[in-house]
């Protein structure tokens, strides 16, 4: 574990961080360190256009030209291509995959292959960006489990268990990238003065006593008994903690981070509302299975309601996997009342 307190009140550049905690994959060679600078800059970029989305009918919205005669690009395409641009040619992917592309996405033949894959969501919850609301991008990386060409579904379908790092950016009231090589979770704060990510989070984890609890009420009448018990218990003063305020932000990445700093639950259960999604909204590759990563680095856990979302095998790149996620103490009772209601009624 890297020893915080050499960072105590110095200025540490994200950079420097990751180098330091190079030390720690000797056998990477620079690989993965250099893949979590390319998120970083990516990040930077991002933030650069996120900032001013408001300001679409002045600089143009997408698919118009804007007033330097661009091509103005809808703000989950930029992200997208921000994050492909800078990783197509380094040579240290086999593969990629995205929340905006169907299939998996090949390094052109003309590039190097490398040992790892990137999965990412370029930029979730982008529908709220023209009410000013938080978005994020969330990103994982696994090593590669095919020994030699092109990377394949295989490398990019294994569980969380097997990340060897994961992490998110959020583009909020400042932008912060949120990392974990498995070796705890750091925050980074930019500097838009300087273009620097900053050590402003070292070693977080979950605080004991929980505050929030986060998730969509407007869809209870879909619930099973199990999470309407869930949420009732969450409401109430109990032996084990406080009755919990709701905070829903309605953009996961916003909803996580608030609930990884005060401490809470955000769940997105399956429901009966939509037919077509009956396991639930969020994609487990690139959303569900990076947050449990960091969850669990950060002392927590993350269930689908019966195990730990990172044991889940996955079988289809966008599959969707209802997501409970935040302090152990909450989740594991959502899985107990979820047993007690829903299983026992099976
Ligand atoms: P609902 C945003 O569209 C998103 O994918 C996540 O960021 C967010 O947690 C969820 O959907 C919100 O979904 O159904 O509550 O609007």
């Amino acid at each position: 574990m890297t020893d915080f307190g050499g960072y105590e009140g110095k200025l540490v550049t994200i950079e420097r961080f990751i180098l330091d905690q190079q030390m720690a994959f000797p056998e990477a060679k620079g690989a993965l360190t250099n893949i979590l600078y390319d998120m970083a800059l990516a990040a930077k970029i991002i933030a650069s256009k996120t900032t001013r989305a408001g300001l679409a009918e002045i600089l143009g919205s997408a698919g118009e030209e804007n007033v330097q005669g661009e091509e103005v690009q809808k703000l989950d395409v930029f992200a997208q291509r921000t994050i492909y641009r800078l990783n197509d040619h380094t040579g240290r992917l086999a593969a990629m995959a995205s929340e905006e592309e169907e299939e998996i996405i090949p390094i052109p033949e003309r590039f190097e292959l490398g040992n790892y894959v990137l999965l990412f969501d370029p930029l979730d919850g982008s529908s709220n960006i023209e009410m000013n609301v938080s978005v994020g991008t969330i990103f994982a990386i696994h090593r590669r489990v095919t020994a030699h060409g092109p990377g394949t579904l295989a490398d990019c379908l294994q569980p969380g268990r097997s990340l060897v790092a994961a992490g998110y950016i959020l583009y909020g009231s400042s932008t912060m990238m949120v990392y974990s090589t498995g070796n705890g979770v750091h925050g980074f704060t930019l500097d838009p003065a300087i273009g620097e990510f900053l050590l402003s989070h070292p070693n977080l984890k979950y605080p004991s006593k929980p505050k929030y609890y986060s998730v969509n009420q407007g869809y209870q009448p879909y619930w099973t008994p199990g999470v309407q018990a869930y949420t009732e218990w969450l409401q109430r003063d109990t032996p084990e903690k406080k009755g919990l305020s709701l905070r829903y932000i309605g953009s996961l990445v916003a909803d996580f981070h608030r609930n990884l700093l005060s401490g809470g639950v955000f769940y997105y259960p399956a429901d009966t509302k939509d037919p077509k999604k009956p396991g639930g909204k969020l994609r487990l590759n690139y959303e569900a299975a990076p947050l449990a990563f960091l969850a669990e680095q950060a002392g927590g856990y993350a269930s689908d309601g019966a195990q730990a979302i990172l044991d889940i095998q996955p079988t289809a790149l966008h599959q969707r996997v209802p997501l409970f996620v935040g302090n152990r103490m909450l989740v594991e009772r959502a899985e107990e009342l979820i047993h007690v209601h829903d299983r026992g009624a099976a």
